[in-house]
């Protein structure tokens, strides 16, 4: 590695960030999906070599992608194992100096493991609770809890400078797979949970399947419960799906790769806040190349982003390596990737309390990363 290149990782790698699009299930190590793999593999349950391959290959296509996931859930999909992956994933992004995480999944039912949505969902929090290589804070201040909380919520995240610290934020995802109910259902389980650091709803999933039709009630029902919502929209040129989307008007948009001219118009118009996930939709063919991605674009005219990884694991990507992409890709300085990722606090589902908090911690962090 070039010296320049090596000392603008390091720079992109101690810039506090905050990510907002990451999928729990894309997020897992390779080695933790080597072992559970491995695991499986013993039990007779898969075929080891194979799923080796398909893990460690590096291309991954828009169809790959939820073959993939397919494959994950497999493996994953026991509450032991969606705590262990919670609390790694966790882990990973605080070490690379992420001071804020908004980590969504589908919550999902699973006769044959026990497992409800709430059980799962439940896993997921014990994750973030079993953390201990950093300090979690997950709930606001001012929420209502039934039990003390093990992780000390804290309004300065200056305090202990031993340990870093992260908040982290659950978005609960529909599945496009799902029917209407069950995406009620996922709406339903969200707001029950929102004493415990849900705060939001996600719309994903395969763009090919489902009709947006079958989630929009459930989407309208939390809009009027005042839950935020982000939606994946345009990873494929469905013209009907996109202008519903941006009729709709969510909080926040994932990946708009697949805009016509009044689509771009529209979404600029409206200044929706956009998750922008460079790695991956150049590897599922969302953008055709770095160079000509969109964020050029969205950036240029000022349009409200931040830089997201999407699947860190899926993508073998990290924040710091979608800033390092930004800036040898677009020429970005150093003032201009920390407005970057300072802007993103912006867009953050958390609240007041939470924003005012990372703005501090940015303005603290200026001095020292800009001069
Ligand atoms: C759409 C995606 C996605 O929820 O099991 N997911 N949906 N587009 C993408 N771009 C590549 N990447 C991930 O995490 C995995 C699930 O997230 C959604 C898919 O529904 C996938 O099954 P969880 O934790």
């Amino acid at each position: 590695m070039e010296k320049e290149e090596e000392e603008m990782r390091e720079w992109c790698l101690a810039l506090p960030k905050v990510e907002l699009h990451a999928h729990l299930n894309g997020s897992v190590r390779d080695s933790t999906l080597l072992e559970l793999a491995k695991q499986l593999g013993d039990k007779g349950v898969i075929v080891f070599e194979d799923v080796k391959d398909v893990i460690m290959k590096n291309g991954r296509s828009l169809p790959e992608c939820f073959q993939l996931f397919e494959l994950y859930h497999i493996l994953t999909t026991d509450h032991d194992t969606v705590t262990r992956i919670t609390k790694e994933v966790v882990e990973d992004f605080a070490m690379e100096n992420v001071v804020y995480l908004e980590i969504r999944t589908t919550p999902k039912n699973n006769e044959a493991k026990g497992m409800t949505k709430q059980s799962y969902m439940n896993a997921v929090i014990k994750g973030l609770k079993a953390v201990e290589a950093v300090e979690v804070v997950l709930f606001d201040s001012n929420s209502r809890t039934d039990k003390p909380l093990t992780c000390a919520p804290s309004s300065e995240l200056g305090g202990d400078v031993s340990k870093k610290k992260i908040y982290v934020k659950l978005l609960l995802s529909i599945d496009r797979r799902e029917t209407t109910l069950a995406a009620l259902d996922t709406v339903n389980l969200a707001m029950e949970m929102k004493d415990q650091g849900v705060i939001g709803i996600d719309l994903s999933g395969n763009p090919v399947v489902g009709e947006w039709e079958t989630y929009l009630p459930a989407l309208e029902r939390a809009k009027q419960l005042g839950i935020p919502i982000t939606v994946h929209c345009g990873e494929v040129a469905n013209r009907k799906e996109i202008q519903a989307v941006l009729d709709f008007c969510p909080q926040r948009l994932g990946h708009v790769c697949c805009l016509n001219d009044d689509e771009w118009k529209k979404l600029k118009s409206l200044m929706i806040p956009v998750e922008i996930c460079l790695t991956s939709n150049v590897m599922t063919g969302g953008a055709p190349s770095l160079e000509l991605h969109h964020f050029a674009d969205l950036y240029n005219v000022k349009h409200p982003l931040s830089l997201c990884t999407d699947d860190s694991g899926l993508f073998s990507t990290s924040l710091s390596n979608e800033y390092y992409l930004v800036a040898s890709t677009f020429g970005l300085s150093k003032a201009e990737l920390f407005q970057l990722a300072q802007d993103a606090v912006e867009f953050v589902f958390a609240g007041d309390e939470v924003k005012k908090t990372l703005r501090e911690l940015f303005r603290r962090a200026e001095k020292e990363l800009t001069t």
